[in-house]
This record gives C-alpha cells, structure tokens and sequence, in this order.
C-alpha cells in the first residue's frame, strides 16, 4: 500500500514537472516567435500592442496613477482617426492600457480628429483635458473634457464639455494653423493661462490665453512669445525650471530665481529657449539664443524625437517629458507590422549648474528593469573594438564614461559654428581621426555589416575644445529603404573630465544621452541580421589616440509589461 502511494505520488510529480517543463517552454517558444517575427517591437518603451501613435498627450500624476494620453488609431497602423489613446501605470515603466478616452465622433467640433492637447489639474484635484479637435471643415478649434467620475482610480471614462468648441481660431489665425493647448498654469492674479500653437504673418507664434475659471478663456493681446525665423509651432510647452538641482517644479510654482522654458515643435525638431517669465506683464524674454531652425540651437533631442510634453511628477518632485519617436519604415512596412510608433522613455528635465541649458535623464525607475550586469573599470583601448559580451545586446542599458589625455594633439577645427550634424555626416563612424570617432556600436551584426555608432569625436578650436556627439545609422540595417540618418550635436563639457554616455538599445531604438544628459540623441534602426540574439554589443575607438574607459556598465533590461486592463 505504502509502495503503491509512493508511486503514485512519484508518477503525479513527474507529470507536473513535465507539464511545467512544456508550458515554460511554450512561453519561451511563443515569445521566441514573436521576436522572431516582430524584430522591431520594443521591451522597455511604451507601445500599444497594435495601431498608430503619434504625439503623447496629457501625462499626468493623479492620486497615484500616473496616466499617459496619446494621439492613437484605433483602427489601423498608419494616422487617422485620432483619438486619445490611454494607460495607466504605477510606475512610469508597466502599464496597464485602458480604452481610448476620446473619439472624433463631433461634427461641430471635433468629427476630424481629436488632436494634441494637455491636462490640467484644476484646484490640484479636478483634472481637464483642454485638446484641439478638427470639426466638418478641418477648422482648428480648442475643446474641453471631464473625468466623468472622479473617484474612479483610473479615470477611464471622459465626457466632453457640452459648451465645446471653447475657442474658434481668430480672423487673423488660419483655421488650420491653431492647435495643441498646453497645461495652463496660474498667475499671481489668480488668472490661469494656457498657450496655444499657431503661425501669425509667417512667424511661429504661442498664442497666451486667460480664464478664471479654466473653462472660458479669453485671448491675449500679445502672444506670450513668436519667431520671425521659423514656421509653424506646434505643441508649445511652458514651464519653471530651478537654479540648481534636479527638482522640478509645478507650472503653477511661483519662486524666487526660478528660470522658465519654453519649447516649440517646428522642423521635426524639438527646440526650447530659457528666459525669465514675468507674471504681473505675461512678458517672456528669452536669455541666450532665441528660437530658429538650426542645429546649434537647443533640442530637447538631436535625432528621432516629436510633439514632446512634460508634466510634473509630484510624487516625486521632478518634470518629466514623454517626446513621439516616430518610424523610419515606410507606411507599408507600418502595415505589415501592425503598429506605427514609439514613445521615448520618460525622462526626467531639470536645468544645467550653468543655467544656460537643460539636463534629461531616463527616470530611475528603470533600473528595476536591470537584470545581468558586466562592469569594465579602467581600460585602455588603443584602437579598434571591445565586444562587451554577457548580456543581451539587443535588449540593454549601457552607461560608459571616457577618459582622455594629451588633449593637445586634438584635432583643429577652424570654425566654432560649424553645423554639429553635418561634420557628424562628414565624418561618420568609420572616419579616422585623432581623438575619435569612439564610443558605442550597437545592434551590430557579427561582422559588423550592420551597426549603429553613437560616438564622439574633440576637436581643438580658435578659443575652446569641441566635443561632438553623433549618432550614425548610415550603416544600422542591410535593408535599402529604411531612413539611415546621421544626427548630431556639440557638447558643452570640458573634455579634460571625462565624457560620458548612457545608451537605451531596445530593438529599433537606440536613445543615447551624451555628458550625463546635456544632449539626447534618439534613432530608430531596423536591421536584419543584427536582431535579437544576434545583435552584439562594443565599444570601439577608430582614433589614433589612445583613450581610456574609465567605467562601464552594462545591463540587460527585463521587459516591461504593457497589457490591457482586465
Ligand atoms: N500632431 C497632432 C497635432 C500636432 C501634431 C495631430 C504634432 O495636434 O500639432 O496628430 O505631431
């Protein structure tokens, strides 16, 4: 009896083992097929599982869920029926994804398109959505929502505000070019405003609108700023930013010595200008550069990086951004894929010790996605390739800081205005030079046919040191037709100190951030041998110079789960 039992208890325990056994492998199996076939799906960057996505709408924090909006096709791969897509998340890496919140179903205001817009969180416990919808003519025209019950955690149902459209573009204002309404912040007069992007008399414009209430809002007379030297602005965004430190600060936070930005989407591009803000005139005046369309000014990114919004986290205390890093597919790859569309991965923005420009950094809840780690510790490399094996190349975080000496034999330079990104095109990762180009190859094939360079390069010009930072894709995929652009961008850091660079490799995103954050360059890459587990990692040095890694860490990066509400 005591025999029979035992064998049967035996017999049961091998069938669960084996069973295990076939469903672990099935996951790994089904997973394994899904990289094999989706090669370009992320891990660790917010995606919907199908569709278009374009521009982040709305980010908020509320009650401790942190809820993204986004410009979202529910029916398709390629833009159209734009809705607000959205998901919720605890900690800005997992996500749960909910129903869509708006839908173009309003002739009157909205029936073409529920276009970008932002949240506001009135009296710091009602949240709006103020968003742009294109009514029956395409007319640009400004519109409200509510959460439609306030103690629903997740905030998943909205309605829209019955009084809509709240703004009509203006005669001056051309019914296609008045649209994205920023977080409204409150004045000391008690006054909410909001900007609004536009183009008056061909000159980008952030229209400033006021309203007591955050509901009826009336225009400015001036705008709160405009460029002679640029088109269209879309997606104005207008917040505070401190001296020192990496807090944030709330768009509402009024404080002593406090810096404002303000940034404008125009020329694919990213740009922002720092000034001081005073709120009794509504008088921004720019301290630096103002905003034009070249690639010395300041970009939130120098590559692959859109529509961008920030939102104060104050669970937390910082500004984090959420930028659209969009395709460099075509349409029908789009369409084979299933899904068109990344967002970067959040990032946390304060401003630079010197006050002149603006610092991102990944938020650090990203490290809970670091698995196995390789550390490298002060190693010379004199000239060629080190392969950092032991982690998924593929699928990594990479942070590495360079050391150099003998700066006198930089190369000269004799121009300091140079266009950053075209040297980087000149002089791409298989120039030779003195100092550089050295860095990181990434998502690299096995005989490096395919590889993405993201290096650096210190010239020595008539008054100072230049550091240039590039991100080459010209050789990131074997594929003809897919975009293979080579951004750029100098580096304003003394390369007598070191100069470091931190790397998210996620498939088809490569998103570095060049001297601790002072410039981001992000890339969208699609090769065909350099996937998956075939992708490998290295540093390089292609300069007559030796050069030093004084540190390197790198990870492997768990996937975040993004999954459907239940
Ligand atoms: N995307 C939205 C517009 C915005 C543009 C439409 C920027 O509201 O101006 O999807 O990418």
């Amino acid at each position: 009896m005591w025999l029979g039992r035992c064998l049967r208890e035996m017999v049961g325990f091998w069938v669960v083992c084996v069973c295990l056994v076939l469903i672990v492998n099935g996951v790994k199996d089904a997973s394994e097929e899904d990289d094999q076939l989706q090669p370009y799906r992320t891990a660790f960057h917010f995606q919907p599982l199908k569709n278009w996505m374009n521009d982040p709408n709305g980010p908020m924090y509320f009650n401790g869920v942190y809820h993204l909006f986004y410009q979202y096709n529910p029916y398709g791969p390629l833009w159209g029926n734009i809705s607000w897509g959205h998901s919720i998340s605890y900690d800005l890496i997992n996500w749960f994804l909910l129903q869509p919140v708006l839908e173009p179903n309003q002739p009157n205001y909205d029936i073409n398109g529920c276009l970008s817009g932002s949240i506001t969180i009135l009296n710091g416990s009602k949240p709006i959505i103020l968003y742009t919808g294109q009514d029956l003519n395409k007319s640009q025209v400004q519109n409200i929502a509510f959460p439609t019950n306030l103690s629903d955690p997740f905030l998943r149902n909205w309605i829209k505000w019955s009084g809509n459209p709240f703004l009509t573009p203006g005669n001056d204002i051309k019914p296609t070019q008045f649209r994205d309404p920023s977080t409204a912040w409150m004045g000391v007069d008690g006054k909410w405003r909001i900007v609004i992007g536009s183009e008056i008399d061909g000159h980008g414009t952030a229209l400033l609108y006021s309203s007591t209430d955050g509901i009826n809002w009336t225009r400015s007379e001036k705008p709160l700023h405009f460029s002679s030297k640029t088109g269209m602005w879309e997606c104005p965004d207008f917040y505070p930013v401190g001296n020192g430190g990496k807090r944030g600060f709330d768009t509402s936070e009024q404080g002593n010595n406090t810096m404002y930005v303000l940034k404008a989407s125009y020329n694919n591009r990213e740009y922002y200008v720092i000034g001081n803000y005073d709120e009794k005139t509504d008088r921004f005046g720019v301290v630096g550069n103002d905003f034009m369309v070249s690639n010395t000014e300041f970009q939130y990114d120098y590559g692959r990086f859109y529509a961008s919004k920030s939102f104060y986290d104050n669970a937390k205390q910082r500004r984090v951004i959420w930028g659209w890093v969009n395709e460099g597919d075509s349409e029908s790859d789009a369409v084979k894929k299933g899904w068109s569309g990344l967002q970067s991965f959040p990032r946390s923005v304060w401003l630079s010790d010197t006050g002149k420009q603006l610092v991102q950094w990944p938020v650090d809840e990203i490290e809970k996605l670091r698995t196995k780690q390789v550390n490298i510790t002060n190693r010379e490399l004199k000239g060629g390739t080190l392969e950092i094996t032991r982690i998924t190349a593929s699928q990594a975080d990479v942070e590495v800081s360079f050391s150099l000496s003998n700066l006198n034999k930089a190369e000269l330079i004799d121009s300091e205005t140079v266009d950053p990104q075209l040297l980087c095109a000149q002089k791409n990762a298989s120039v030779s030079g003195i100092f550089g180009p050295f860095g990181l190859l990434v998502l690299a094939s096995n005989n490096f046919t395919e590889q993405t360079a993201v290096f650096f390069r210190v010239f020595k010009g008539p008054n100072k040191f230049l550091v240039l930072m590039c991100s080459d894709q010209s050789r990131s995929s074997i594929a003809e037709e897919v975009d293979k652009s080579i951004y750029g961008a100098f580096l304003d850091l003394d390369p007598h100190h070191k100069i470091s660079l931190r790397t998210l490799i996620d498939h088809s995103i490569v998103e570095s951030f060049g001297g601790e954050g002072v410039a981001c360059m992000t890339a969208r890459v699609y090769p065909k041998l350099a996937t998956n587990k075939e992708a490998k990692l290295y540093v390089f040095n292609n300069g007559t110079e030796t050069i030093s890694i004084s540190t390197l860490n790198a990870w492997s990066m768990n996937k975040a789960q993004i999954v459907p509400m239940a």
